[in-house]
């Protein structure tokens, strides 16, 4: 089977592969210049809004993610919810202007998916989500084993019902020296079997005890776009030494309809 396939483009056909697993990973490799990467870390790790997950304290961003607006027993938290919706555009905006002079690597990837599929930021209530978080992972930290799934985390959200097929779109800016490698697995597992693989004192991760190993892990180098099946397994190894930035969003198929993202 192929693991990482290197790609130029992105065409529904790659799309089509992801979600029939015939691969686990696309990959253009300097989507961003390496030195235009790190020049983008340090900016937009300076932005206001950088501070801990509402939700997950060992992870810091830039933006907000609509993860966020759960609180721990998977509810929807409204204040949280009309906070993420208010500040959405607000927030794309800004993490426009401090990528300058340089184009935001998030225009320049959803402008390629339009020209190719269509695409469209996802609505709540008609209102966008905010899209293109920029994800730190401080030194010590990692991301356990877990699956992104729109329905099951937006429940009653009438975007994620309609969605045949959901991705995570990663530009990697900032890379540790030693580990936070990207894990990739082939299982999808279903809600019942998440539960009985969860991680004892994690609320959203498997153990990776229970779990067979990866079926590849993707060394992320600076400026490199990744984009994976969301709905499969995956993790972030941990991070012994340096810190890890990223500019991240998910990609959702609706039959008939452009591509949706959102963070
Ligand atoms: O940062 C990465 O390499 C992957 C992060 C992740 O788990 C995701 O995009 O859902």
């Amino acid at each position: 089977m192929e693991f990482v396939r290197e790609v130029d483009t992105f065409t529904a056909r790659h799309f089509d592969d992801l979600d029939a697993g015939r691969v686990r990973a696309l990959r253009i490799s300097e989507f961003v210049a390496p030195d235009v990467a790190g020049y983008l870390a340090d900016r937009l790790t300076q932005h206001p809004s950088l501070s801990v997950y509402r939700n997950t304290s060992e992870l810091m961003r830039v933006g907000e993610s609509h993860y966020e607006t759960h609180d721990e027993d998977s509810h929807t938290n409204t204040q949280a919810l009309e906070e993420y919706l208010s500040r959405a555009e607000t927030l794309v905006t800004e993490i426009r202007a401090a990528c300058q002079p340089h184009p935001s690597p998030m225009d320049l990837l959803w402008r390629l998916l339009d020209e190719s599929m269509g695409l469209r930021r996802a609505e709540i209530a008609g209102r966008p989500m905010f899209a293109g978080v920029v994800r730190v992972f401080p030194e010590g930290s990692e991301l356990l084993p877990h699956n992104d799934v729109f329905a099951r985390d937006a429940p009653g959200v009438a975007a994620a019902s309609g969605i045949t097929a959901q991705f995570a779109a990663n530009i990697y800016l900032q890379v540790p020296d030693d580990g936070g490698t990207l894990q990739l697995w082939g299982l999808r597992p279903s809600e019942q079997e998440l539960v009985a693989l969860q991680a004892p004192g994690s609320v959203y991760g498997a153990d990776r005890a229970l779990l067979p190993a990866p079926d590849v892990e993707v060394a992320i180098r600076p400026g490199d776009l990744v984009v994976i099946d969301a709905t499969r397994l995956h993790a972030v190894t941990p991070q012994r030494h340096g810190r890890r930035v990223g500019m991240s969003c998910f990609l959702g198929r609706r039959a008939g309809h452009p591509l949706i993202c959102w963070s």
